[in-house]
């Protein structure tokens, strides 16, 4: 039996606040310019919303580096700005997770300053300290963001690990003292009246005692350390602690960042009898057109990998767990130009993988922009781009590693995590509406065509399109409860699933490719349609649902029994 909750029937928007809307001309989105679009939010029909890190930074990692957990950027503006956000918002019934980003810090914050000092100071054991092995770094992994994981700090002659950036140093979870002041910090955010946390590589909090070497077969400078932080051995423990001392204390949405995380391992965070979290992001969805090399080893996806993959969570955590629901996130590039085609059939295929993702069981989550299907970016040069995990990879293959930059700017086109980052195009004014000033990072070159304003007067858009598919799960429990079954296993084009509920069904089929292709019910699924729900086509009735031709991207979703 699934239990029922608001934040399972919930419709979550993310907020990227540096590229959402900017209020004073600064060329930097801001939390009054969130403030303002508050309406606009509304009227999409979204219930919560995720805001990415609004907490004084340096912005070494876009406030993700955070300086100070009880303080807002000032760049973003000041606590009464946060205040009046929050309640404007819960004026209209929205709710405010935060994003909690406490695997590290940022080097500038208090406790890394003091920590660095000396080896005895109180703070010391907040961070993770080693002393060089061999002339060398403690050990030979490699950071998210290029080169080591370890910066040597000559002041007391040992390194401090880093996965990020090395202005992001790892902070000490076997340190009690630490735990409490990330629950005392919680705590206090829950107290002024925020609804959740997204919590940030939530599971690479606990490390492998003695942080081993990790394989390296090809002999590399540094190599990815995963199996000994992701998912590691204290990992439960301190999630159950976090709960039964915070979570568990107040009404509020959950939701775990956990690269690399697997469905086994995600029942255990998210069955609610073990008391951790109520949902995971997971990545095997996004990591299925990379290549054995990474995230930069370009690979077209094959449907039925995702098809695989999909259909293992939903399965995997039916009646025990609870999937979140994601295709877009300041991570990650967009949807549309990655799974769709943003050329001829932007439109319509924006609308399918909206479709797709919505009908799934779990909780969706939409990133700023995609409901008005906004694109990738494609900046002829690296100097336009501004993520460090971007620039850091670039100096490491081109500058450093003579790789061909012609070929390293094509996966960044790809994959680069710039392409979520442009700002959102509101209108046809200059800089697409966003600012009056010169923005952060270039706004995308097609905001002509594409911008919300166009989007809302245009009954035919993506924006309309989202907004029915958000009234639906409002309006069908089946869309929020119903268990998900896989038709067509085998078809490389059709994406086709059932959900049923209460001996009610739902047929949704969808066409991931640019050619029209046949659809016919499998004769092993009983299903009787008795209504078109939503459908991207201009479709009418429900005569043909057993038998019919697909159109490019096109999508449907019938209800019956
Ligand atoms: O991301 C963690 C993560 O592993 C990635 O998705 C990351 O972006 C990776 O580099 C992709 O190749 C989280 C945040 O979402 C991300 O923005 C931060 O940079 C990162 O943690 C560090 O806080
Ligand atoms: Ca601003």
């Amino acid at each position: 039996m699934t239990h029922k909750a608001w934040w399972k029937e919930s419709v979550v928007y993310q907020i990227y606040p540096r590229s959402f809307n900017d209020s004073n001309g600064d060329g930097i989105g801001d939390i009054k310019g969130i403030t303002e679009k508050l309406d606009y939010l509304k009227n999409l029909g979204i219930e919560v919303i995720w805001l990415s890190p609004v907490y004084k930074s340096p912005n070494d990692d876009n406030g993700y580096d955070i300086a100070d957990y009880k303080a807002i950027m000032d760049e973003f503006g000041t606590m009464e700005d946060w205040e009046e956000l929050l309640e404007e918002m819960h004026n209209r019934d929205l709710k405010l997770i935060m994003d909690l980003v406490v695997n590290h810090s940022s080097d500038e914050h208090e406790w890394f300053q003091e920590s660095r000092k000396s080896k005895d100071n109180p703070f010391r054991d907040y961070y993770i300290w080693r002393t060089s092995k061999d002339g060398k770094e403690p050990n030979n992994w490699e950071s998210a963001f290029s080169g080591p994981a370890w910066d040597y700090d000559e002041q007391t002659d040992e390194y401090y690990l880093h996965l990020f950036s090395k202005k992001q140093p790892d902070l000490n979870w076997e340190n009690p003292k630490l735990r409490q002041e990330i629950y005392d910090m919680m705590k206090w955010w829950l107290n002024k009246g925020v609804d959740g946390f997204r919590m940030d590589v939530i599971n690479f909090i606990s490390k492998v005692p003695g942080l081993p070497d990790a394989p390296n077969p090809e002999g590399k400078k540094y190599v990815g350390g995963g199996q000994y932080f992701m998912n590691g051995p204290r990992i439960h423990d301190y999630l159950k602690e976090m709960n039964d001392e915070v979570l568990s204390k107040y009404d509020i949405m959950t939701v775990g960042e956990m690269p690399g995380v697997d469905v086994e391992e995600a029942k255990k965070y998210t069955d609610p009898d073990r008391k951790e979290l109520q949902m995971v992001f997971q990545f095997e969805h996004m990591d299925l057109d990379s290549g054995p090399n990474g995230k930069w080893d370009l690979k077209p996806l094959d449907l039925k990998d995702l098809k695989q993959s999909i259909t293992r969570w939903q399965k995997g955590l039916q009646g025990i767990g609870w999937n979140s629901l994601y295709l877009n996130n300041h991570d990650q590039p967009r949807i549309v130009s990655r799974f769709g085609n943003d050329k001829e059939y932007r439109l319509e295929s924006a609308k399918m993988l909206g479709t797709f993702l919505h009908m799934l069981q779990g909780t969706p989550f939409i990133y700023q922009g995609e409901e008005i299907g906004m694109t990738n970016i494609h900046f002829d040069s690296i100097d336009d781009y501004k993520d460090i995990e971007i620039l850091n990879m670039y100096q490491e293959k081109v500058v450093e590693g003579n790789e061909d930059p012609d070929k390293v700017m094509e996966s960044i086109y790809v994959k680069g995590r710039d392409n979520a980052r442009t700002p959102i195009q509101w209108d046809t004014s200059e800089n697409a509406g966003f600012t009056t000033g010169e923005p952060w990072i270039k706004v995308n070159p097609n905001y002509k065509e594409i911008n919300a304003e166009q989007a809302i007067n245009d009954e035919n858009s993506v924006y309309h399109y989202y907004r029915q598919l958000i009234q639906l799960r409002k309006k069908h429990e089946i869309i929020v409860y119903g268990e998900y079954d896989l038709i067509l296993e085998s078809h490389d084009q059709i994406y086709a699933y059932t959900r049923t509920f209460e001996g009610e069904k739902v047929l949704v089929v969808t066409n991931f490719s640019e050619q029209e292709v046949p659809f016919e019910l499998p004769t092993g699924v009983s299903f009787e349609a008795k209504e078109l729900l939503i459908s991207n086509y201009p479709n009418e009735g429900i005569q043909d649902y057993h038998s019919f031709t697909l159109k490019p991207y096109e999508a449907r979703v019938y209800k019956g029994v």
